[in-house]
């Protein structure tokens, strides 16, 4: 199997073979054949009785220790990664949620509101009275309302009750599914799956559906509080790929998730420039993104993404990274041992997220300009340290344009009917030009030909009229490969869809059509996704699961990526996974994600790993939508 279809990751590639360095591809064949248990979900290490194993094919035992059976310890796994993805986006957003308050509350001066727009709009979604309020009153009453949202309270989450449709949160009350605290709901995972608790595979999966709900709060708050502290993204041009490292520069990588960190380092860097010059650095101080961090900064600031996902060790690779600075999420402990035997610096940055072979320096929010200064100037130090040493930077680097934020989408459309801008969009769908809308989603995974399935997919479901938009990893992916421009559009949207970007585009300025996948920004925005998604519900008068509009993770990895998958399914999106996930040893729990669960939510899980086959399932569920519409 290929490893990637990445130029620039195809000459690094080579380039550490020739080395003799190991990469997380060669790490993989070393793990493989994997544990066949493993993979179908079937293990269960919840007690020190275990580990125990069910035999799938019915041959050896078929019940637990315990007694539990495969569809109870298939659903207990899910339900228990749902929790940890949850955690993890819960844990972003109360980060940013500290932030905001620590402000308000003149603790931490280098967080201004910057968009007090949306922090007025915010505070009035969530019923909070906004009459001769200042900002500070606001963004602590905002903050605060967010806190409250973590622990168990007598009334839903705010954040999951808001953001969807009446008809979803009739639903999600009839089965019990709308939690009452993101971290209570956590909680209740971890208490509901240990020993002797739990034993029944639908009413698990339930409790995995309601955490997942939970999670979908904790991104939505994530996203809302980002852009209120550092600025609601709008549409921006930037570059992709590993060529946007330079030779002369002070290269620092920004990887991990939260802008808590990284744009509080982006903010300095036109500070530090000069001193990365007076370093020797003739191209001054270059600041790169990696993974969601890269889309947070992107979107707000312009800066380039290096890379993202699987192929984050690749940047170090090149020699040329100075620094790469990270929070927590998504960074594999291998960059340490990379960094150590390169002249690279690794920064950890949180208390929670230390990796060996990295410095510490830890970031706090009182003295955040101060640490990211500091933070700069280990990478300009590390900059002298790279001396003659050889830099292999790969040639190839794309034109992104992102920063689609639900605004910037509604302020687009604006532009062509400034008093219904919805309505534009929904004449599209209804007329055709627009078939649907997918979102892509999630990571690469070196299962997958890095890249395969979101290029294919994109191209083959832009072909067939439907719009496209994407966050996360994914859309690192895309932009990559060029389909985050106006060109791409030109050359593979189909007739009514470049018809309509066509229009958009001109109206805008662009003096082309918008970019064939509007980028959206980071994994927590795809709650943004979602916003799209209900103001058009809530326009047509219908609920979510009768909209011709599914979701994909074509190369999904990690627990965070479960976790919004299954909130995606809950909202009532046809939900594509272009990787096996660890159920299929419960063929009722299978069946349950697969099929059942569209009687409760109208949303379903479609696993398939062929990029084609995935992209005609989507295209069969928005059909089937069009005609539910009568379209
Ligand atoms: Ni999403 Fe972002 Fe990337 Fe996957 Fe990780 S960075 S939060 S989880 S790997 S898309
Ligand atoms: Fe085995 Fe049951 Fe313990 Fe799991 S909880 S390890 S199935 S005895």
């Amino acid at each position: 199997m290929e490893r990637t279809i990445d130029q620039a990751g195809k000459v690094v590639l080579r380039a550490a073979e020739r080395d003799g360095i190991g990469t997380v591809w060669d790490r993989f064949e070393q793990q493989t054949p994997q544990c066949g248990f493993g993979e179908m979900g079937v293990c269960c290490r919840n007690c020190m009785q275990g580990p125990c194993r069910i035999d799938p094919f019915g041959e050896g035992a078929s019940r637990g220790t315990c007694g539990a059976t495969a569809d109870t310890i298939v659903a207990r796994n899910l339900a228990r990664s749902i929790a940890a993805g949850t955690a993890a986006h819960a844990g972003h957003a109360k980060h940013l949620a500290h932030a905001l308050l620590k402000w308000a509350e003149g603790k931490a001066p280098d967080y201004p509101v910057k968009d007090g727009a949306k922090l007025q709009s915010l505070a009035a979604k969530l019923g909070i009275d906004t009459d001769n309020k200042s900002t500070q009153e606001l963004a602590r009453a905002v903050a605060q309302a967010a806190l409250a949202d973590f622990s168990e309270k007598e009334t839903p989450v705010a954040w999951a009750a808001v953001n969807v449709t009446q008809g979803r949160l009739e639903k999600f009350l009839k089965y019990g599914v709308i939690p009452t605290g993101i971290d209570a709901a956590i909680s209740e995972v971890m208490h509901r799956t240990h020993y002797g608790v739990d034993a029944d595979p639908i009413n698990l999966l339930l409790g995995g559906v309601k955490c997942a709900l939970a999670d979908f709060a904790g991104c939505h708050m994530g996203t809302d509080l980002a852009d209120v502290l550092f600025g609601t993204p709008q549409p921006v041009v930037s570059r992709a790929n590993l060529g946007v490292l330079k030779q002369d520069a002070v290269n620092i990588a920004l990887h991990g998730h939260n802008p808590v960190l990284s744009d509080v380092i982006a903010q300095m860097a036109s500070e530090m420039n000069e001193e990365a010059v007076r370093a020797g650095a003739s191209q001054g101080l270059n600041l790169v993104g990696i993974c969601c961090t890269g889309n947070e900064v992107l979107s707000r600031h312009g800066i380039p993404s290096a890379t993202h996902s699987v192929s984050q060790e690749l940047a170090l690779l090149t020699g040329a990274v100075d620094a790469m600075v990270v929070d927590y999420q998504c960074i594999m402990p291998s960059l340490g041992n990379l960094a150590e035997c390169l002249h690279t610096r690794l920064i950890t940055t949180m208390p929670i997220a230390k990796i060996p072979g990295a410095v510490h320096l830890e970031f706090k929010e009182e003295t955040a300009r101060k640490t990211a200064k500091e933070i700069v100037r280990l990478g300009i130090e590390s900059y002298k340290n790279r001396g003659s040493k050889s830099v292999n930077i790969p040639p190839y680097e794309e034109t992104s344009i992102a920063g689609f934020s639900t605004e910037a989408i509604v302020g687009a459309l604006a532009l062509l009917n400034k008093d219904d801008p919805l309505a534009l969009l929904i004449d599209h769908i209804v007329n055709g030009n627009i078939q649907g809308v997918c979102l892509f989603a999630g990571c690469n995974n070196v299962r997958v030909t890095q890249d395969l399935n979101f290029v294919t997919m994109a191209k083959e479901l832009a072909r067939q009229n439907v719009l496209l938009l994407a966050t996360g990893c994914g859309a690192g992916a895309f932009a990559r490969h060029g389909l985050l421009t106006s060109a791409a559009t030109n050359e593979y949207a189909g007739f009514g869809l470049k018809l309509v970007l066509t229009a958009l585009g001109e109206a805008a300025g662009l003096g082309g059509p918008l970019p064939l996948v509007l980028h959206m920004g980071s994994c927590v925005d795809n709650s943004r996704a979602a916003d799209v998604a209900v103001a058009v519900a809530n326009k047509l008068g219908v609920d979510l699961d009768k909209l011709p509009v599914v979701a994909s993770a074509p190369e999904a990895t990690t627990e965070k990526a479960i976790s919004i998958g299954t909130w995606a399914v809950a909202a009532g999106l046809p939900t594509h996974v272009g990787v096996v996930p660890p159920v299929i040893g419960s063929p009722a729990v299978t069946k349950v994600l697969t099929e059942d669960i569209r009687d409760f939510f109208g949303g379903y899980f479609i696993v398939d790993t062929d990029p084609v086959s995935s992209a005609a399932k989507l295209m069969e569920a928005i059909q089937a939508r069009r005609k539910g519409l009568g379209l």
